[in-house]
């Protein structure tokens, strides 16, 4: 049913009533499954139906975003070619990251997990996502609409296009080679839409490994301000 308010149409919103018990089952299920999610640098060339890209394409762009702009967009690459060329210049932009523009601090930081300035995997996997960040939107006249909170909204497309892929039984990283400026030039985006993050796509090699990292626990995660009354 519609009503109207200012003018706008609202609809009810009436989501399954879930009892806390089987709510509370159903969360520690999604935490043992996410819990299980590992960034991978070694992938497999297996195919990949552009089908379940597509999918994880949809359960990211349900992300709640400032004032519903949407401000995401999604270049999902099948080319070996343009794979290449980013390759290409990722890796330039990371040799010159990994030898002068990286604090010492920030390489040491990374020595755990074992990165360089190599990133091989970009030809290797069978997609590319890479997310673009819409700075402003362009009106059907081709004038500028203003977006709200883009990083919020757009990082929080990210984390559900992980969970999406990971559902899948795909694996992911959350590559940001940088500066990302050269992914504008060879994804002829265009100037309102700036490099957010790089999502390597496939299956894990059957080799893989990942560093043996352990996440931090609840009460170094959280506070809790709970009343006595
Ligand atoms: N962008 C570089 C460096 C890098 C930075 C962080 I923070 C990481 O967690 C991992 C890598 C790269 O992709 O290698």
């Amino acid at each position: 049913m519609t009503t109207f308010k200012d003018g706008f149409p609202h609809v009810h919103y009436r989501p399954e009533r879930i009892d806390p018990a089987e709510g509370l089952a159903r969360g520690q299920a999604l935490f043992d499954e996410l819990d299980g999610r590992r960034s991978t640098r070694f992938f497999s060339d297996e195919a990949v139906p552009r089908e379940m890209i597509e999918t994880a394409i949809r359960v990211a762009s349900t992300a709640p975003s400032g004032a519903h702009r949407q401000p995401w967009t999604f270049v999902a690459i099948a080319d070996k070619g343009i794979q290449e060329q980013i390759r290409g210049a990722a890796e330039e932009e990371e040799r010159q990251s990994y030898s002068n523009r990286m604090s010492d601090e920030w390489l040491e930081a990374l020595r755990p997990i074992g990165t360089d300035w190599q990133k091989p995997f970009l030809e290797t996997v069978p997609w590319i996502v890479v997310v673009f960040a819409q700075q402003y939107g362009l009106a059907a006249d081709g004038s500028k609409k203003k977006h709200f909170y883009v990083k919020e909204s757009v990082g929080i497309a990210c984390g559900l296009f992980v969970t999406a892929l990971h559902r899948m039984g795909l694996s992911t990283l959350t590559h940001t080679p940088s500066p990302m400026g050269f992914l504008t030039e060879i994804l002829e985006r265009p100037a309102n839409e700036k490099p957010f993050i790089l999502f390597p796509v496939g299956y894990p090699a059957s080799d893989a490994t990942v560093p043996d990292l352990k996440r931090k626990p609840l009460s170094a995660v959280s506070e809790w301000k709970i009343s006595d009354a």
